[in-house]
Parts: structure tokens; C-alpha cells; sequence
């Protein structure tokens, strides 16, 4: 196994951070939206929402990712008033309440400043950072930005999955991102970058690019990685999107065992003890203990 960045490091984000490359990091979601493709509609109220939150953080979750809006293909677009309206008040309750970063799920510069001002410390950018507003926002709050690649927007990405090889295409792409960031003056010490599993991918293309996720440590910053439920697992298995417990839980112990930093995941509790046994496995000496 070739180790995914096994160097120890930190990901610095606002006034927290981050310490890498020792464990997997459990970055909880809590999508606010009617319409999010395995959880919409459950957690739309804000007093669930932090509930919710709340729960992740005692179930283990390292960060939470507060989102507002669907990126599923066909979801109805949200105005910067209603996206804001959504995520605002949870990320002011978690930021305040619970201990772990809040990071904000968001391609929209107005609303990720909002959420900055709010305590998040860090934006999760599915595009990449594609409104040039968006670097000048991160690098003024000091947060940490994920760069998560795509391929056009969510509502017809699906028509940009022709790559040449998927693997060495993404990863020149997201370090092209990772150098416009840094020449926006982001240091890339607040940087973090994610292949961005089910966006612009087939499903055969998602599972190379979970196979060689080790290519993606070479940029050297921290790896997350979103396979969640996703609709790749659903093609494996034959399964509903609430039917993918045990697929998610295979890819995570997948990705956990290549060291991979961030695992962001909806089913937290499980997630976290499949983490932690894939690691107790991984890093085992001879003539040593687990600690119980
Ligand atoms: N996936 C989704 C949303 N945001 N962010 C990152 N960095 N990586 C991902 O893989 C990722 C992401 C899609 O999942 P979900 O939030 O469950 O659905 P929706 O976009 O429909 O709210």
C-alpha cells in the first residue's frame, strides 16, 4: 500500500486547526434543503438541523458541512436570500455550540461570507472556486477552502464525463484550481482539494478514481473525499439511495486504509467506528494492544 500523505500536517482553517495524517477526519453532513439526494427534506427545520449537528459531534465527527443547497442534477436553484436563510442561524448554533470546525457547503461568494461572519471557518466549494469573488472572500476571512473538481455545474455536468484518463485529467485540473487560489494570495496551507466523487464522473470512472486515490496526495495538501451514498454504490449493488449503509461503509474503509485526511459522510456513528477498526487494523504491531 502506498501511503497517502503519511507526513503528518496541518490544514489551517480561520482560528482552528486541523491535524492531518495521523487518523481519518469524519466530516458530518447536514444538508438544510427540501431536495438533497439521500437526505433532503429530513433536517430542513433549523432546530432539527442543530439537533442534528449536535448528534454528528457526539457520534464522533471531526467537522460538520452545513449545506443549503441540492447539487443533485434537476435540483430547483436557491436565490443567495433562501440558501443564507437556510444555513445562517445552524451555522451560528454549531459554530457557538459544539467544538468542531462548521464548514459551508457552497458555491456562491455572498453566501459563504455570511456563514464565515457566522463562526464557519471553512468554505466547501463544489466548483472549485469558480466565481472568482469566491477566493477574495476565503482569503479575507483566513478560512480554510475546499476545491472539490467538476466539470460544468450540477445541472449538466453529467455531459462533461469524457476524460482521457480520468485520473491524471482530474488531478491537472484540480491542481490548475489549486494555482489559481494561491495566485488569488490564498496560502495553500488553507487548502484542501477533493476528486469530487459523482460530479462530471460515470460510475465506472468514480470507482478508478477511489482505486488510485493515492495520486491525488501527490498535490500535498489534505484529501477529502465524498462517497456517500452515492449513486456509484447504487450501480455496484443494485441499491436505493437509502440503501447504501453498507456500500458507503466499504468505500470509507477503502479510503481510510489509503490514509485518505477527510471522509465526508451522512451516517456518522457508523462511519466513525468503521474508521477507527480499518485503522486499528492498518497501523497494528506486533506484541501491542489496542488501548479499549
Ligand atoms: N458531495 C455532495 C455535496 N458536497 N462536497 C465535497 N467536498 N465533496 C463531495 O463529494 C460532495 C460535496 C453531494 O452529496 P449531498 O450533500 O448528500 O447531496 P446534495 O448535493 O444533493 O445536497
Amino acid at each position: 500500500m502506498k501511503p497517502v500523505n503519511a507526513e503528518p500536517f496541518r490544514w489551517r482553517a480561520g482560528d482552528r486547526i486541523l491535524e492531518c495524517g495521523r487518523r481519518t477526519l469524519v466530516m458530518g453532513v447536514l444538508n438544510v434543503t427540501p431536495d438533497s439526494f439521500s437526505d433532503g427534506g429530513r433536517i430542513l427545520d433549523p432546530e432539527r438541523a442543530v439537533a442534528a449537528g449536535i448528534r454528528m459531534v457526539a457520534d464522533g465527527a471531526d467537522l460538520l458541512d452545513v449545506g443549503g443547497e441540492s447539487t443533485r442534477p434537476g435540483a430547483e436553484p436557491v436565490s443567495v436570500e433562501e440558501e443564507l436563510e437556510r444555513v445562517l442561524t445552524v451555522v451560528k448554533r454549531l459554530a457557538g455550540d459544539v467544538g468542531v470546525p462548521v464548514s459551508v457547503d457552497t458555491r456562491k461568494p455572498s453566501v459563504a461570507e455570511g456563514a464565515l461572519d457566522a463562526g464557519a471557518t471553512i468554505v466547501n466549494d463544489i466548483s472549485g472556486g469558480a466565481d472568482p469573488r469566491m477566493f477574495g472572500v476565503v482569503r479575507a476571512a483566513g478560512a480554510g477552502l475546499v476545491l472539490m473538481h467538476m466539470r460544468g455545474d450540477p445541472a449538466t455536468m453529467q455531459e462533461h464525463t469524457d476524460y482521457a484518463d480520468v485520473v491524471a485529467d482530474v488531478r491537472a485540473e484540480l491542481a490548475a484550481r489549486v494555482d489559481s487560489a494561491v495566485a488569488a494570495g490564498i496560502a495553500r496551507e488553507h487548502l484542501c482539494v477533493d476528486p469530487g466523487i459523482g460530479f462530471a464522473k460515470t460510475a465506472g470512472q468514480n470507482l478508478v478514481l477511489l482505486r488510485d486515490i493515492d495520486a491525488f496526495a501527490e498535490l500535498g495538501l489534505p484529501v477529502l473525499v465524498g462517497p456517500s451514498r452515492k449513486s456509484f454504490i447504487g450501480r455496484v449493488l443494485g441499491t436505493a439511495v437509502d440503501e447504501r449503509l453498507d456500500g458507503t461503509a466499504a468505500a470509507v474503509a477503502w479510503l481510510v486504509a489509503r490514509r485518505v485526511d477527510i471522509v465526508r459522510v451522512h451516517d456518522v456513528r457508523e462511519m466513525v467506528r468503521v474508521a477507527r477498526v480499518i485503522e486499528a487494523i492498518r497501523d497494528a504491531r506486533p506484541g501491542e494492544e489496542p488501548a479499549g
